[in-house]
């Protein structure tokens, strides 16, 4: 076993002594591996060494996702629901330090399941929006202010416009003159990022407790099946707008291609998002105010565009936030993205249509 691994017997009580380490899953933040142990079920747990330039309060972090998991193990009846829990380390610690003071924690591993970065047959919308919405739903019991804030501003849209700019006018790697079309793309939207800021402020939207990061791959389902069976990724989780939450569903369910995908293929699927209507309105089960319903109209572009402002951000200050595997990379999930918005600026009409409609069947 590498050296750099060889303190997790010491620091873990796992059931014997760890055979083999891997890497698991394509998340952006952290590096997240699957050890499984020697023992006679070769146990198998997920390791994660955690990205403290992103989430600058690693016990915090480790205090929210351990209040909600409480919360969700307790109240979660589903039958086939699978429980996910931090495993402490032997001091009792939610989190480990190591004495070069970086953090490595350690989950349960749900096995028996599959994780996707896109959305391929229209039940696994409906499946990954009833995992979401059944988890809203059980945090609705849970009071924001019990929450910490783990990345502030997190999906402030005027805020995210404003840190592009300032990449605009720093240009610290000498790119903004080469990728003018993809700055073009965000600065000619400024005016949108205003009105829809202004609806955000104008409304009583009410605060809850939201996962902030509902991508398609951070909702587990059972092997094989379309059946959502845990949502992970729990960092972000703090107060926010229902319409991050279903916004994100949006960008990354509805998105024909995922985020690595060709740009021109970006495309919003109509069909994909009627199903995730259907999934997430039919099992939430809490009544919304029509400002809310209204925010939730917004919530695929929103999210959309600050994901595809926030790639060309990174893009060009150098690459510092988003893992990467190629110097492009950033640029290419921007364009991902903002092909993706173009096409919801089109579909406007319609996928508000299917949103109403959505609701008012379930008419709460
Ligand atoms: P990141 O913040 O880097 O996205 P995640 O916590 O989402 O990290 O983990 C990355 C991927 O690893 C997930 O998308 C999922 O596929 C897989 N994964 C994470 N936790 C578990 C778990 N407990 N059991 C099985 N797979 C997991
Ligand atoms: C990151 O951790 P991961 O890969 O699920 C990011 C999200 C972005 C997403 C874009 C803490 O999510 O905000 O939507 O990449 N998480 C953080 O794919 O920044
Ligand atoms: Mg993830």
């Amino acid at each position: 076993m590498k050296e750099e691994f060889v303190f997790l017997n010491r620091e873990f009580e796992f059931p014997g002594p760890v055979k083999d380490i891997s890497s698991l899953g394509s998340g952006h933040i952290h590096d997240t591996f699957l050890v499984t142990c020697a023992d006679k079920n070769l146990s198998k747990f997920v390791l994660q060494k955690f990205n403290q330039n992103v989430f600058k309060q690693p016990l915090e972090v480790m205090s929210n996702i351990s209040l909600v998991l409480d919360h969700l193990n307790q109240t979660n009846q589903d039958a086939d629901f699978q429980p996910l829990y931090v495993i402490k380390t032997r001091k009792g610690d939610l989190i480990h330090q190591d004495s070069s003071d970086t953090f490595w924690r350690v989950y349960n591993f749900i096995d028996q399941s599959d994780s996707f970065d896109r959305v391929t047959q229209l039940d696994q919308a409906l499946g990954g929006a009833k995992a979401f919405g059944q988890f809203f739903k059980l945090l609705n019991d849970v009071n924001p202010s019990d929450l910490y804030i783990t990345i502030p501003n997190f999906h402030d849209l005027g805020i995210r416009f404003q840190q592009l700019k300032e990449a605009i006018s720093k240009d610290v790697v000498g790119k903004v003159n080469q990728y003018k079309k993809e700055v073009a793309f965000a600065l000619e939207r400024e005016q949108q990022v205003a009105e829809y800021t202004k609806l955000i402020e104008n409304h009583l939207i009410p605060t809850r407790v939201t996962h902030n990061d509902t991508k398609i791959n951070n909702v587990l389902f059972k092997k094989g099946t379309t059946q959502g069976v845990c949502v992970v990724d729990l960092d972000t989780i703090m107060p926010g707008l229902l319409l991050y939450d279903f916004g994100d569903m949006g960008r990354t369910f509805c998105n024909n291609v995922q985020e690595e995908g060709k740009a021109e293929d970006a495309i919003f699927n109509v069909d994909v998002y009627q199903s995730l209507c259907e999934g997430f309105f039919g099992t939430i089960g809490i009544p919304l105010s029509k400002p809310e319903i209204e925010s939730l109209k917004i919530g695929p572009w929103w999210m959309t565009f600050i994901m595809g402002i926030r790639f060309l951000t990174d893009f060009l200050s150098g690459d510092v936030y988003y893992k990467i595997g190629y110097t492009q990379q950033n640029l290419d999930r921007a364009r991902n993205q903002f092909n993706l918005v173009a096409d919801i600026e089109k579909k406007r009409d319609e996928l508000a249509g299917i949103l109403e409609a959505s609701i008012k069947k379930y008419a709460y």
